[in-house]
C-alpha cells in the first residue's frame, strides 16, 4: 500500500515500512485484502438475524426488495442500526457498572481503591438528592450506590433516576413526548435485542425511536455514570502538561503501554510503576516509562499526566517499534492481531479481563481483590521483558508533540473564574455573544482505516479554529489532535483573531505565560458526558435548550458501535452530529431521511453526513451561524 496514503501522522510511514520489511502485516494491509468490501453490508442492506438468511436487498430495485420473511430495506437498515447502537450502549453501561461495583466495594472497606475526590462525591450526591449533612463518606457512598443500583433493578415504567437527575427539564419533556425515556438500562438493552429478532418490529419509525432511547441509555447509564464515578474514585482532572506520539517511548527505560478503557486497571499500573521504579533500575533500566493507547490512555493522561503513545489505528505500530516491553489491555478497541505481532518481538501482551482473552497473549486476571497483586506482577513482567529487548529491532520515532490537557468542566470553570470569580461562565458566554467565539464544536470518536489516519480530525479542526470555533475533544480524536500539536498553546496562532484573544485572556489570567491551546482535551469517550455537562450548563445559563446553542459534534473517523451510540445520544441532546464516514443505513432512503432531516423537528438534533473535511467544516459553520441568528446573535 502507498505509504503516503496511510496517515498524516509523521511516525507512520517509517513504522509501516519497518513492519513490511519484517514481514508483518497490519491493519492497513488487511484492509486492502478486504477490497472490495460488500456493497450490501456498506449500505446496511443485509440481514443475518435468522438462519433462513442471509438476505440482501437490491438497492437498485432490480433484485429482491424484501428478505425471505418480508423485511424491507427500511426494516433491515433500521433494525441493524438499533442493534449496533444497543451494542455500543451495552459496552459503556458495562464499563460504568464495573466502576459502580468498585464504588460499592469502597463503602464495604476494600483497600484496593479509595475516594480521591470528596468534592465530586458531594456534588454527585447532591444531584441525586442525597442529604450529605452529618453523614460519613461511607454512608454517602452506600446511599449513592443504592440509588444507582435501583436504576438497574427497576422493572417498571419509571425512567432512570440518573438520567432524570442530570437532564434539563426541556429535554426530559421532549423525550417523554416522544416516548423515548429509558427505564432500567439492562432492560432496555434486553428489549432492544428482542425487538430486533426475526418476526418482531417492522416499523422503521418505532425502531429509530428505540435507537434514540438506547442512545440515552448510553449517555446516562454509560458515559455520565462512568465519568462521575471515576472522578470520585480517581479524582477530577485538572490541567496537566505532557506529550503525545510514539516519540514518548524511551530507549533506556522499561516501556509499558496501557491500552483499553477502564481506569480501574490503568490507574493501578501507574501506581505500581512508580512504586517499583527501583526494581527497574536494578534491572539496568533508568526507570519505568508509561504511555497510553486509546481511551485508557486518555484517562491516565487527564488525571496523571501520562503521555499518549498513539490512537486506535496505530496500536499495532506501537509494538513494531520493538521498544514496547509490555502492553497491558483491559476492554474495547483492542485488535486481536496484537498477539501475533507481539510474538515477532520481545513484547509481552497481557490481557486482564474475563471477557477479553486473546490466544497468544498472557492472561493475568484482574479484579478488585487482586488489583494490587496483579498490577505488581504485570509491572515485574515488564521489567523482565526489558532485559530481553533486542536493540537491533528497536526503532523509536523522534516525533512527539507538547500537550496541555486535563480540561474537565471543573477545570474549565476554574480557569474562567480567574476572569470572573462570581460568575465564571459569564466570560465564555460574553465571548460567544460578541462573536469572538463563533461557536463550540466537539470532535470525538475513533480512527477508521477507510479514512487517511488522523487526516479528517486535523483538517476539520484547523478549519474550525481558523473560523473562531472553539474545539473540545475526546477519544481517539483527542489523540489525533494532540499528536498534531493542536494542544500546544503555541497552536493558538492557528486560531482566528477573536478566538485567539479569548484564549490569550484566559491563559494570562491563569498565569500560564501564554494562551490556552485552541483545542481543549476533555478526556476519554465516556468523558463525552463532560461535554454534555458543559452544554447543559451553558444552555441553563442562557435559559434556552441545548438544541438552540451554536454548537455541533463531529465524529470524523468513527468506526466503533460505541461511536454510533454516543452520536445518537448527542442527537437526542439536540446537537447536530457530523459523521465523516457514511453510516450503514443509506440503503434505505427513508431511514436516512429520518436520521439526517426529520429528526431535527422531533428532537432538535440530527445526523449530518459529509466525507470531505472542508465541506464538513463549512456545513458545521453554516449550522452554527444559523443557530446564532435564531438567538439574535
Ligand atoms: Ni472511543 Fe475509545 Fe478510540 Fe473509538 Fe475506540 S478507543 S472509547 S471507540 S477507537 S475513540
Ligand atoms: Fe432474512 Fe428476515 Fe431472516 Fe433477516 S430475519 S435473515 S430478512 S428471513
Amino acid at each position: 500500500m502507498d505509504k503516503s496514503k496511510l496517515s498524516v501522522d509523521p511516525v507512520i510511514p517509517n513504522l509501516y515500512r519497518k513492519a513490511r520489511e519484517e514481514g508483518i502485516s497490519t491493519v492497513f494491509d488487511r484492509y486492502e485484502a478486504q477490497q472490495p468490501q460488500c456493497g450490501f453490508g456498506l449500505t446496511g442492506l443485509c440481514c443475518r438475524h435468522c438462519v433462513q438468511g442471509p438476505c440482501r436487498i437490491d438497492p437498485f430495485g432490480e433484485g429482491p426488495q424484501a428478505g425471505i420473511c418480508g423485511a424491507t430495506a427500511e426494516v433491515i437498515t433500521a433494525r441493524n442500526l438499533l442493534r449496533q447502537v444497543t451494542a455500543g450502549a451495552a459496552a459503556h453501561v458495562d464499563h460504568a457498572y464495573d466502576v459502580l461495583e468498585v464504588l460499592e466495594q469502597i463503602a464495604q472497606g476494600t483497600e484496593s481503591y479509595s475516594i480521591k475526590d470528596q468534592e465530586k462525591l458531594k456534588q454527585v450526591a447532591f444531584t441525586l438528592g442525597i442529604d450529605t449533612a452529618n453523614k460519613t463518606e461511607q454512608e454517602i457512598v452506600e446511599e449513592m450506590c443504592q440509588i444507582i443500583y435501583r436504576d438497574f433493578a427497576n422493572s417498571g415504567a419509571t425512567p432512570m433516576t440518573y438520567l432524570k437527575a442530570n437532564s434539563p427539564r426541556e429535554r426530559l419533556e421532549t423525550w417523554e413526548k416522544l416516548g423515548v425515556l429509558p427505564r432500567n438500562p439492562d432492560r432496555e438493552i434486553r428489549e432492544a435485542l428482542h425487538q430486533t429478532t426475526m418476526g418482531m418490529d417492522a416499523d422503521p419509525v418505532n425502531l429509530i425511536l428505540k435507537t434514540i432511547r438506547l442512545g440515552l441509555v448510553d449517555g446516562f447509564a454509560g458515559l455520565k455514570l462512568a465519568t462521575d464515578l471515576q472522578d470520585i474514585i480517581f479524582g477530577t482532572p485538572q490541567p496537566v502538561v505532557t506529550e503525545a506520539n510514539l516519540g514518548v517511548l524511551k530507549e533506556d527505560y522499561v516501556n509499558i503501554i496501557v491500552h483499553g478503557h477502564v481506569p480501574l486497571l490503568s490507574e493501578k499500573i501507574v501506581e505500581w510503576s512508580r512504586k517499583l521504579e527501583d526494581e527497574a533500575k536494578k534491572a539496568g533500566a533508568k526507570g519505568i516509562n508509561l504511555a497510553g493507547i486509546c481511551c485508557t490512555g486518555n484517562e491516565v493522561l487527564m488525571r496523571q499526566g501520562i503521555p499518549l503513545a498513539t490512537n486506535f489505528l496505530a496500536q499495532e505500530l506501537a509494538i513494531i517499534t520493538g521498544a514496547v516491553d509490555l502492553m497491558v489491555v483491559d476492554v474495547q478497541c483492542i485488535m486481536p492481531s496484537l498477539a501475533e505481532i507481539a510474538a515477532c518481538y520481545h513484547t509481552r501482551l497481557v490481557t486482564t479481563m474475563p471477557i477479553v482473552k486473546i490466544p497468544g497473549a498472557e492472561h493475568v486476571p484482574f479484579t478488585t481483590e487482586t488489583a494490587d497483586e496483579a498490577s505488581q506482577q504485570i509491572v515485574r513482567m515488564a521489567i523482565e521483558s526489558y532485559q530481553k529487548r533486542n536493540p537491533a529491532k528497536v526503532y523509536i520515532p523522534r516525533e512527539k508533540a507538547k500537550v496541555v490537557a486535563g480540561f474537565s468542566v471543573e477545570a474549565i470553570v476554574k480557569a474562567l473564574a480567574k476572569l470572573n470569580p462570581d460568575d465564571p461562565l459569564k466570560p465564555l458566554i460574553d465571548n460567544i455573544v460578541s462573536g469572538n467565539i463563533l461557536g463550540v464544536v466537539a470532535t470525538v470518536g475513533c480512527n477508521n482505516v477507510k479514512v487517511k489516519h488522523d487526516w479528517f480530525h486535523i483538517e476539520l479542526v484547523k478549519e474550525l479554529i481558523k473560523n473562531n470555533v472553539l474545539v473540545v475533544t475526546t477519544g481517539c480524536s483527542a489523540h489525533a489532535l494532540a499528536k498534531a500539536g493542536l494542544m500546544d498553546p503555541a497552536a493558538a496562532e492557528w486560531a482566528g483573531e477573536g478566538l485567539r484573544a479569548v484564549l490569550t485572556a484566559i491563559g494570562t489570567a491563569n498565569d500560564l505565560g501564554g494562551p490556552l491551546p485552541p483545542v481543549l482535551h476533555m478526556g476519554s469517550c465516556v468523558d463525552n458526558s463532560r461535554i454534555g455537562d458543559l452544554v447543559i450548563a451553558v444552555a441553563n445559563y442562557l435559559k434556552v435548550s441545548p438544541k438552540d446553542l451554536p454548537i455541533a459534534a463531529s465524529a470524523p473517523e468513527y468506526q466503533h458501535e460505541k461511536a454510533l451510540s454516543i452520536g445518537t445520544w448527542a442527537v437526542a441532546m439536540g446537537i447536530m452530529t457530523h459523521l465523516g464516514v457514511v453510516p450503514p443505513v443509506v440503503g434505505s432512503p427513508k431511514v436516512t431521511r429520518i436520521l439526517t432531516q426529520d429528526a431535527e423537528a422531533l428532537i432538535g438534533g440530527k445526523f449530518y453526513v459529509e466525507t470531505d473535511p472542508y465541506k464538513a467544516a463549512a456545513g458545521i459553520i453554516e449550522h452554527i451561524k444559523a443557530k446564532r441568528a435564531l438567538l439574535n446573535l
